[in-house]
């Protein structure tokens, strides 16, 4: 099933243009960083890409506003962040179509990423009252022993295309009540709804009296991005994308000990046990696998199903993908918009190429749409792969619609097959078998960092904290107690006693 029409980009252009004037950007036009977009694959404005002077300059300023802001009481700081999400909350339908045009997002899923912008940030109001330490019990007679968390300095955020604003707010709002300044480079696909964010947060410092570079917004390619890795003034790297790139960041940054957050790639793998609810699980499954467009770090890749279930399973997720409409992404009725660029949809081929070379089979979709309408562009059929092994490109990510489809007969191999990848980023089992889920979410279970049961592995709230294990990275942003990597935690012993009494009973003098 195909949508109606694509709108040419010359709509395209105008509807940025007008959003961005709504919002109230103004747009430096250059050459030398192509703004396009996927929903025709063409070419929208050429803007400026940041130069080494400017990040120096970037850098500079974000350091000197630290100086201040590190002392602004937290709770004060919350105040920027309220008024960001007041803002986002007015400009939602705005930023949303932004990021439809430059990611292809679908409608529903364009909104809830700005919502997740708008949670991030009523979670940091909150948060700016809540930055804890501890006390703790001193074995000394008169001394208070306790732990006391200070900002870090300046975070270099590192945002990629897929979602090109939440993961920033996720990075943004944390940082800023924690007393840190913000650099963001993000995606040299998605420097619109960069400029967008940066300017609403802008307004919104103005306009609570926050100094102006507490953030500050590097548009360019990845010269840009390893100009803030290998800055000593740059506290701490929050980077996400793949893991090639997480592979080349963490060391050096390790090398100057700062500190890196990682959120990298994932193998995301449901588990469908003999119990399961058939019905929730192809809906949990056709979100998590073709929602997005297959292009997000969460999106479901692997499906382990019981073999007594296999046929029942496959036959229904067969139906569905066949009807699953695929176009463009202003459409209300489309569920899949276009991939970002026909290099990811080349990737994808692939390791079709590949999967089917190895004895793979195809069960549904794989075929392009739109190649005449719009041949720049890359518009696919999810596609669905039964599959009899895991093999090396089954253990890889491929950052787009495909779904491997293996089976098993134990939950002990079930789990050995979920856990045998590289990634360990986000997980699920559907099963109505308390014992299967609790083991699953065991330390005998799921080794990732995201482990669902009776929900797919996509979709999480901003409350948790988000990250992955192994290749994806170890970093973990969002919420939960993730604000904890955004700041140093000092502790302090302080002795009201009057006399000098060492620990570990030593004498001395
Ligand atoms: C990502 O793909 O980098 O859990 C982030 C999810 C979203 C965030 C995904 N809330 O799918």
């Amino acid at each position: 099933m195909t949508s109606t029409a694509l709108p040419t980009t010359d709509d395209l252009r105008a509807l940025a243009r007008a959003r961005l004037r709504t919002i109230g950007v103004r747009v430096t036009e250059g050459e030398d960083l192509p703004a396009r977009t996927p929903v025709t694959g063409e070419h929208l404005f050429g803007l400026r890409a940041a130069t080494e002077d400017d990040v120096e300059e970037a850098l500079a300023a974000a350091r000197a506003a630290f100086l201040t802001w590190r002392t602004t009481p937290a709770p004060r700081r919350g105040d920027v962040v309220r008024r960001l999400g007041e803002l986002l909350r007015e400009h939602k339908g705005d930023l949303a179509d932004l990021v439809t045009v430059e990611a292809g997002k679908i409608r529903s899923e364009a909104l809830g990423e700005v919502q997740e912008m708008i949670d991030i940030c009523d979670f940091a109001v909150g948060l700016s009252r809540q930055l804890y330490g501890r006390t703790i019990a001193s074995e000394r007679p008169g001394h208070r022993l306790a732990e006391t968390w200070h900002p870090l300095g300046v975070v270099g955020v590192i945002s990629a295309f897929n979602f090109p604003v939440a993961v920033w707010s996720w990075n943004t709002a944390v940082a800023l009540v924690c007393g840190d300044t913000v650099v963001w480079k993000p995606s040299e696909l998605t420097p619109l709804t960069a400029l967008a964010c940066h300017h609403l947060l802008a307004r919104a410092a103005e306009e609570t009296g926050a100094p102006g570079d507490v953030h500050r917004l590097l548009l360019g390619g990845r010269a840009v991005g390893e100009l803030l890795v290998d800055d000593p003034r740059v506290a701490l790297v929050s980077a996400t994308g793949s893991t090639r790139m997480g592979r080349a960041v963490g060391p050096r940054v390790a090398a100057r000990f700062g500190r890196s957050l990682l959120e990298l790639g994932g193998n995301n793998a449901a588990i469908v046990a003999p119990s399961a609810d058939l019905d929730l699980a192809v809906q949990s499954i056709v979100f998590a696998a073709a929602g997005t467009a297959g292009q997000r770090c969460t999106t479901l890749r692997r499906l382990i199903v019981h073999r007594d279930v296999a046929d029942a399973l496959v036959e229904r997720l067969t139906a569905v993908y066949g009807r699953l409409p695929v176009g463009s992404p202003f459409d209300g009725t489309t569920l899949v918009g276009p991939l970002i660029s026909t290099a990811a949809l080349d990737a994808l081929h692939a390791a079709l190429d590949r999967v089917l070379a190895e004895g793979g089979k195809v069960l549904a979709g794989g075929n392009r749409r739109l190649a005449e309408e719009a041949p720049a562009a890359a518009y696919t059929e999810p596609v669905l792969v039964r599959v009899d092994r895991q093999t090396d490109v089954v253990r890889e990510e491929t950052f787009a619609p495909i779904l491997y489809v293996l089976t098993y007969d134990t939950l002990d191999e079930a789990i050995a097959l979920h856990n045998d990848v590289p990634q360990g980023l986000s997980s699920s089992i559907f099963t109505q078998d308390q014992r299967e889920a609790e083991i699953f979410l065991s330390a005998a279970g799921s080794d990732c960092g995201i482990a669902n049961v009776n929900i797919g592995t996509s979709g999480a709230e901003i409350g948790g904290a988000f990250g992955g294990e192994k290749d994806t990275g170890g970093g973990r942003e969002s919420g939960s107690d993730a604000w904890k990597a955004y700041m140093r935690a000092a502790t302090t012993t302080v002795n009201y006693s009057g006399t000098l009494t060492l620990a570990q009973g030593v004498s001395f003098l």
